[in-house]
């Protein structure tokens, strides 16, 4: 396959100017056309990684078109401020805010809508691993952006496999763990289009740092990760992007 890796970073709920200035540098000295780095960065930090020349986008955007919704971000402002990207349906915003598979699905529209890339997480708890259900879990996720936008959404998107039980616990999953439910998911689109399912770029993201992702970013159908924890210092980051190259 031809697919371009990405190595993409959630800052979560941290972060600063300074982190912008920091990061920027950073990443400016790894930046290649053979890699695509993303960073993802708290609301009121996008305008200022906008004077910077980084590719960046949100942690999430309303599903709504603007309106009486406090508190909310609208997708169209975000894409204003010159992101490229969205996160939806991070685990986080599923388990935390109760996001359900459905609501996730009208983000990945909405930021679809205004021109944003949805990069769509999904994964299964560890009760859901334990009880043998990862692909129905990830596929019903799936299978929610499929069934009300169709197959052919997908191409403009990426999709992130994020465990669970893998995420900021240091417990990642192994590269053939992760090699395994990466494959499904590609299967899986391939059986609604093959072209999709061969461009899809699949991202692994769970407690990735700059001593795993080598052999994580080795495996046939992981493209890249995205990456919380380690994405915050400059130096385990652009080692983790180095290892995508
Ligand atoms: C998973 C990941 C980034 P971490 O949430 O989305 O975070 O690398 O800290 O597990």
């Amino acid at each position: 396959a031809t697919r371009k890796p990405m190595v993409a970073g959630n800052w979560k709920m941290n972060g600063s100017l300074e982190l912008v200035e920091q990061l920027s540098t950073a990443i400016k000295n790894v930046q290649s056309d053979e890699l695509d780095i993303v960073v993802f960065p708290p609301f009121p930090l996008l305008s200022s990684l906008q004077q910077q020349n980084v590719t960046f986008g949100s942690q999430t955007v309303s599903e709504n078109q603007p309106g009486a919704f406090t508190g909310e971000v609208d997708a169209q402002l975000v894409k204003d401020l010159g992101a490229t990207y969205t996160l939806v349906g991070h685990s986080e915003r599923r388990s935390i805010y109760g996001e359900s598979d459905d609501v996730v699905a009208d983000k990945f529209a909405r930021a679809q809508q205004v021109g944003l890339t949805p990069i769509l997480c999904v994964g299964e708890s560890e009760q859901q691993r334990e009880a043998n259900e990862t692909e129905l879990v990830v596929a019903a996720q799936i299978d929610a952006v499929i069934s009300k936008l169709g197959v052919a959404a997908l191409k403009n998107s990426v999709v992130a496999y994020e465990p669970v039980w893998a995420i900021g616990t240091g417990k990642t999953a192994s590269p053939e763990q992760a090699q395994a439910v990466h494959k499904f998911i590609r299967e899986k689109v391939a059986s609604s289009d093959s072209d999709v399912a061969q461009q899809l770029t699949i991202l692994y993201g769970g407690s990735v740092n700059e001593k795993n992702s080598e052999l994580l970013f080795a495996q046939p159908d992981i493209d890249g990760g995205l990456i919380g924890g380690a994405s915050l210092k400059a130096d385990s980051f652009t080692a983790i992007c180095e290892s995508a190259k």
